[in-house]
Parts: structure tokens; C-alpha cells; sequence
């Protein structure tokens, strides 16, 4: 047996998938491959990953070199394959293409991400330039300074991403990574102060208290154990499956790699200190005066923030208010100090995360590169984004995260299922119409103008006066309460697990989620008092000051209602998906085989669940019924022309299609074959890869022929 025969083998029951009942395809997925430990399907060119939960040795060098180079169905799938495809047709074709990776929460996306950054720095740079090598190591250390500030332990996943991640990697014209852009949407913020039962905020803090050495910690008043600060100790969870230490070292080496200046790392241990001893804040009444319990507390944080004791106290209890003419300060309640200074922890880890995004775009931004000198640059995007998700409470985070997925799902039904279909049609292929449902409807549901749920969330926060939670419950069920994918007050009556006052559900493409409306208003405003940001504004610490620009305003300069964060997270994921749109798209479908995170356990019921709301069925329908592989006449032709004397070394026939035709039949192919307006599209992988051995026999053959020549020996 050949080496390639011997991998079509291996792979050959799942090439069969295009032709098998649907039902099968779960079993597949289970008996053929999870418990073999082969957990990559395909199906055309979208792959199947069933999270393994345990190591798997399939990614090492010598894995990277089977796939270096090679066509999607030489070898059994793998990841390592589709990105080889996306790098390929970028090389090639000089395509900007992109790999979305999606999947519920913990289904392995993020790891399917680093993987797939893994191949491609592993596939380029073969000269060894060190410009480009600097790329790909900053490239490949910024996953670990990301994760540790954006990502957490959750009930569905030991590190699962709090924000969504959209990393674009620039190629210059041999095909070598000369720099990148990460764009980054909405972290999770709430996490920061409150986390639900059995969970942790983000590792960011727990790496500090137990990796940072004393001297640190000293420098930071802070003590080693988490369990001292009430921000980080509400999940009750404080240890995870990660090691916190040895990860506080790895992402501090990282950030030296990447380019971080020594203040800078600093000023970032400072705010992770400022945050976990503004939890330990206490207000207190003393008649109508509001006032901080710990005062040595407010010292700490004035250190730590290189400012004033009296100004950290002032921005914690007054807010200065414009009336008319006059600048007044007014004090807060004790509820309202609590409230600012949530606003506050939370607003600095969000604009710090930001700021690290910031700091590492503008380190591999690409420089020196003319296009007109250079030839064009072109970009691979990947897109890994936090899955879907239920857990017992679900807030405005959950809303966003979910509609985001409803988003993608959209984006694969346009792109695989929708025009899938469209292209036989206009390619004048016969072609039965292959039904699936279209989440288009809950998309608007979540998103239209004037009527969608975001619409109605922002009307209650533009009303001056008090609109409470509920009230905007109530305008939801005004306003949405005949809608099919929409239930709250109306079904209380039928369905107990809704209540009255707090809750709606969505029923998504993944399922039915319920949301709590308690605290939608107040973080879709995401108020922060001015006062902090002029605090910050004026830290004699350059690096904190220069993230808080705006805090230079003056307090009559700012007048302008800023964009809700359900509205800059809607626009953020319109231009996404248009970005995603316009380039080259690979699917990697990610699969959660349990909720144990077992490497045992197939539940059948969940995965079945997964295969049915991704579309995976219907996208096996379509590709059975249609065609594993398409391409234009005249691309077919320049790589398969030297098959047949028909077409070799060019043809004398009418047009490039009857050239093809020509080819087709004189291989014995007609069978398999349609014949687009301007496309041929062949049924099955065997034919390509039979086309595959054909064309290699044949350049071989030419060559020999040529060496021939070339010694004189012919
Ligand atoms: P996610 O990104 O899809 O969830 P992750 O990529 O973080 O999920 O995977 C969750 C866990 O599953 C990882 O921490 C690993 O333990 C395990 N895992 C995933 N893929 C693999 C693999 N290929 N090999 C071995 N173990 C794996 V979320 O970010 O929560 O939506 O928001
Ligand atoms: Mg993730």
C-alpha cells in the first residue's frame, strides 16, 4: 500500500460522510472517531472537532510536516489541513481569507485557535528572517497575556474567554507573517466585582497573589491569599485545573517577549491592586454624611494610583455635578458610592485589557511595507469568540454572547447552506433545494432598528427619569410579546420556571435561554462618573494617565450621550461579520462531547443536540447532494491540462469548458461531473484525488523526460 493510499484509507470513512444518512453522522462522529481519538471530521471543507479533553499527540513537528503543503483530502483531517487551505489560497491566490471557529462554550475553540496560529508560524519564514520571526514569536506569546486577563474560570469551562478575539495576520508576498491586528469585543466585565457560585474573576488577579513573589506583592500591599479580597473570593472558587504560578511567570516572560516596558508591567500589577483593595472598601453613614469605613484603604489605592489620598476619598464619595452655572459637589449615598466605585474597578480592568490590546497592536502593526514595491499584502483572519452559553443566572453578558453566536451561525448559513445552493442555481446546475432554518429571525429579533430587544433597551435608557429594570421588561412585552422567539409575562402563567418581574426568554438557534432583565439597564448605560476619570487623568503615573484621555475634560465639556454598550457591541459585530464576509472563509465547527469535560463520555444527547443546531445536518445534506469539490475552467485547466493530449500543452477546442469536458471524458470522469456557466463541479473526492495521482504521474514523467533531454541521453 502506497503512503497516500494507506492515509485514504484511514480517512476514507470520513470522505464517506458526504454520501451516508444523516442519522449516521452522529455515530460517526462517535464510534469511528471520539473513542479512536480521531476527532477531526470533514464535511466539504468545514471541519468537525470533537473536544478530546486530553492530550493528544497530533500536533507536533512531524504532524505539521504531513500537512505542510498538501490538498485538503490527502490526508486524514485535521485542522493543521484547513489552515493550510486558508494560508494556501491566501499564498496562491493572493485571497484575504479567514477561519471562524465556533461552538458552544468549552466545545475547544480556543484551543483550535492557538493550534492553528501554531501551524501557520511553524509553515512560514523558511529563510529565517528575523523581522518576521520577532512577528510570529509576539504573534504567538500575545495568546498568553490575552488569556490571562480575559479569560476565566466559568461552570462550562476552566478558561473560558471572557471577550471575543479577532486576529488578523499580514503576509507580505512570500507568504511570511510581517505583522497583525487584534480586534478585541466586549469583555465581560461584571466579573470583575461579582462572580456566580463556582466560578472565579479573571486569572489575571489569582496569577498575581500566587505567582507574584513577596517583594511584589509587598510593593503592592497586597497579601498572598485570594480568599482576603471580596471581589475575586464571591465565586467561592479559587483554585482551578491551571496552575496560577507557574502561569504569573509565563505571562510576565510573555510580556517582556512581546515588548512591555518594565512601568508598564508594573502599572499593570498596580491596577490588578487598586481593584482587589477597592473591593475591601466599606462605606458607611454617619447621619447624613457618607463615609469610608478603612480610610487606610483609600492610602493604599492613592499610592498605588500615584495620586492624592483626598482626591481618591473626593472621587469615591462626591460627584461634581454642572447647574446651571455653577460646578457643585455633591455627595453620594452609600449606595451610590458603592455603585461608583464598581463602576470604577470595573472601567479600569476593561480600559487596561483594552490598553493591552492597544499596546501589542502597535507593536506588530506592520511597518515599511509598500504595497507598490512589495507586491500586495494580504491577511488570514482568525476569529475565536466566546461560545454560547446558559447558566443558571443569565444577564445582559449572556444576551450579548448569545446574540453574537446568532451572528455567526448567520454568517455560516449566508455563506455554506445559503449560497452553497445559490451557486448551483446560477451555475445553471439541477439542483433540489435543501430546506434549513434561518436564525435571520432572532438576529432581528435581537437587533433591528426601532423594534429589536437592543432598540427597547436603549429607549429605557435614554429616559430621563427612572426607568427601572422592570419597567423595560414591561415595554419588551408590550412591544415583542407576539413574537415566536420571544416569551416573559404572558407565559408565566403556563411556564413556572419564568418570573413575573425579572425574567424573558429567547429561544435561540442553540436553544432556549431565560435572562434575568436585573441590571440590563445599568450596564447597557455603563455610567462612570467623570470624577474617575479625571482621577486617573491626574496620576503622575504617565502610563495610567495616558489611558484615561478623557478624563482631561473639564466637567462643562462633556455633553455628548456616549453609545450605549449593546449598541457598540451591535455595531462591533455588524462590522465583523461584513469583515468575515468580504474574505475567504474555513469553518472549524467545534463539538462538546460531555458537560463533564470527560475524555470518555460521548453524550450522545448533547452532541446531537450541537450537530442539530449548528446546521450540521443540513450542511451534510447540501454537500451530499452536491458536489465535494468546484473550481473555474480555466484554473481546472492549469492544473490538470497535462492529463489528457487533448488539453496538453494547450488546447485547439471552442472554449476552456469543452477543454474540460474533453479531459473529463477522455479519464473516464463524466459520470461525476457537472458542468457549470463557469465552474465544473465533481462529486466525489475520489475523482480529484484519482485527477490528484494522474497529474503527479505525469510531472513526474515530464520531468524525467526533461533530465533527459538536459543530459543529452535522450
Ligand atoms: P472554548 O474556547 O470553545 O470555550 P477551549 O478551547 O477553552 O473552549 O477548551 C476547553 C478545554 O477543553 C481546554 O481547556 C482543554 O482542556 C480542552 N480541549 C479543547 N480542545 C482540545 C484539544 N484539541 N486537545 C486537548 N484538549 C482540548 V469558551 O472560550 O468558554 O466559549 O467561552
Ligand atoms: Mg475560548
Amino acid at each position: 500500500m502506497s503512503e497516500t493510499e494507506r492515509f485514504r484509507s484511514r480517512s476514507y470513512d470520513f470522505i464517506l460522510i458526504d454520501k451516508m444518512a444523516c442519522p449516521s453522522f452522529l455515530k460517526n462522529l462517535q464510534i469511528k472517531k471520539f473513542e479512536k481519538g480521531r476527532i477531526y471530521t470533514y464535511i466539504g471543507e468545514v471541519v468537525v472537532s470533537v473536544n478530546p479533553y486530553r492530550t493528544m499527540n497530533i500536533y507536533g513537528k512531524d504532524t505539521i510536516e504531513q500537512y505542510k503543503g498538501r490538498e485538503l483530502y490527502e490526508r486524514p483531517p485535521h485542522l493543521f489541513a484547513i489552515a493550510d487551505a486558508a494560508y494556501k489560497a491566501m499564498k496562491r491566490r493572493s485571497k484575504d481569507t479567514c477561519i471562524v471557529i465556533s461552538g458552544e462554550s468549552g466545545a475547544g475553540k480556543t484551543e483550535a485557535s492557538k493550534y492553528i496560529m501554531q501551524y501557520i508560524a511553524a509553515v512560514t519564514n523558511p529563510s529565517q528572517r528575523a523581522e518576521v520571526e520577532r512577528v510570529k514569536n509576539i504573534l504567538l506569546k500575545s495568546n498568553c497575556v490575552l488569556e490571562a486577563f480575559g479569560n476565566a474560570k466559568t461552570n462550562r469551562n476552566d478558561n473560558s474567554s471572557r471577550f471575543g478575539k479577532y486576529m488578523d495576520i499580514n503576509f507580505d508576498f512570500k507568504g511570511d507573517p510581517i505583522g497583525g491586528h487584534i480586534s478585541n469585543y466586549l469583555l465581560e466585565k461584571s466579573r470583575v466585582i461579582v462572580q456566580q457560585p463556582g466560578e472565579r474573576s479573571f486569572h489575571s488577579f489569582y496569577q498575581l497573589l500566587l505567582g507574584g513573589s513577596e517583594k511584589i506583592l509587598r510593593s503592592l500591599h497586597l497579601q498572598k491569599d485570594p480568599k482576603a479580597y471580596n471581589y475575586i473570593s464571591v465565586g467561592g472558587q479559587l483554585k482551578s485545573s491551571i496552575n496560577d504560578g507557574a502561569d504569573f511567570k509565563a505571562v510576565a516572560d510573555a510580556m517582556k517577549v512581546i515588548g512591555f516596558r518594565p512601568e508598564e508591567v508594573q502599572t499593570a500589577y498596580k491596577i490588578l491592586a487598586t481593584i482587589l483593595h477597592l473591593g475591601n472598601l466599606k462605606f458607611m453613614m454617619d447621619g447624613d454624611t457618607t463615609l469610608i469605613e478603612n480610610n487606610k484603604v483609600v492610602s493604599v489605592i492613592a499610592d498605588l494610583l500615584s495620586t492624592r489620598s483626598e482626591l481618591v476619598e473626593k472621587a469615591l464619595l462626591y460627584r461634581t455635578v454642572a447647574t446651571g452655572r455653577d460646578v457643585i459637589d455633591k455627595q453620594h449615598t452609600e449606595q451610590e458610592a458603592s455603585y461608583g466605585r464598581n463602576a470604577f474597578a470595573k472601567a479600569i480592568y476593561e480600559r487596561l485589557f483594552c490598553w493591552i490590546v492597544d499596546r501589542i497592536n502597535d507593536i506588530i502593526k506592520v511597518k515599511n511595507y509598500d504595497a507598490k514595491v512589495h507586491g500586495k499584502n494580504t491577511v488570514i483572519g482568525v476569529l475565536d469568540i466566546y461560545g454560547f452559553e446558559i447558566f443558571e443566572n443569565n444577564s445582559f453578558e449572556q444576551f450579548c454572547i448569545n446574540y453574537c453566536n446568532e451572528k455567526l451561525q448567520q454568517l455560516f448559513i449566508q455563506l455554506v447552506l445559503k449560497q452553497e445552493q445559490e451557486e448551483y442555481q446560477r451555475e445553471g446546475i439541477p439542483w433540489k433545494h435543501i430546506d434549513y432554518f434561518n436564525n435571520q429571525i432572532i438576529v432581528d429579533l435581537v437587533e433591528q432598528q426601532h423594534k429589536g430587544i437592543i432598540a427597547i433597551l436603549d429607549d429605557a435608557c435614554m429616559n430621563v427619569g427612572r426607568v427601572t429594570d422592570e419597567m423595560f421588561l414591561e415595554a419588551l412585552n408590550t412591544k415583542l410579546g407576539k413574537h415566536a422567539h420571544f416569551s416573559s409575562r404572558k407565559l408565566c402563567a403556563t411556564d413556572k420556571s419564568l418570573e413575573f418581574d425579572r425574567d424573558f426568554r429567547i429561544r435561540h438557534y442553540a436553544g432556549d435561554v431565560i435572562y434575568s432583565v436585573v441590571g440590563f439597564i445599568d450596564k447597557n448605560k455603563d455610567t462612570l462618573f467623570q470624577d474617575f476619570k479625571r482621577l486617573m487623568y491626574n496620576s503622575s503615573n504617565p502610563v495610567l494617565k495616558n489611558m484615561w484621555p478623557e478624563g482631561k475634560l473639564g466637567i462643562s465639556e462633556v455633553t455628548k450621550r456616549p453609545l450605549t454598550a449593546a449598541t457598540l457591541f451591535k455595531n462591533s459585530m455588524i462590522a465583523l461579520v461584513e469583515n468575515l464576509a468580504s474574505k475567504e472563509p474555513y469553518y472549524v465547527r467545534c463539538v462538546k462531547p460531555n458537560d463533564m469535560k470527560s475524555p470518555l463520555l460521548f453524550d450522545e444527547k448533547r452532541c446531537k443536540h450541537q450537530v442539530e443546531y449548528l446546521g450540521l445536518l443540513e450542511n451534510v445534506r447540501v454537500r451530499r447532494a452536491g458536489f465535494a469539490y468546484r473550481q473555474t475552467y480555466d484554473r481546472f485547466l492549469q492544473r490538470y491540462k497535462m492529463i489528457s493530449e487533448f488539453t496538453w500543452p494547450n488546447h485547439d477546442l471552442s472554449s476552456n469548458q469543452e477543454a474540460v469536458k474533453r479531459l473529463m471524458e477522455s479519464c473516464g470522469f463524466e459520470h461525476d461531473v457537472g458542468y457549470g456557466r463557469t465552474k465544473i463541479f465533481i462529486r466525489t473526492p475520489r475523482t480529484l484525488f484519482t485527477l490528484e495521482d494522474l497529474r503527479t504521474q505525469m510531472i513526474q514523467r515530464i520531468v524525467l523526460f526533461l533530465q533527459k533531454v538536459w543530459r543529452g541521453t535522450l
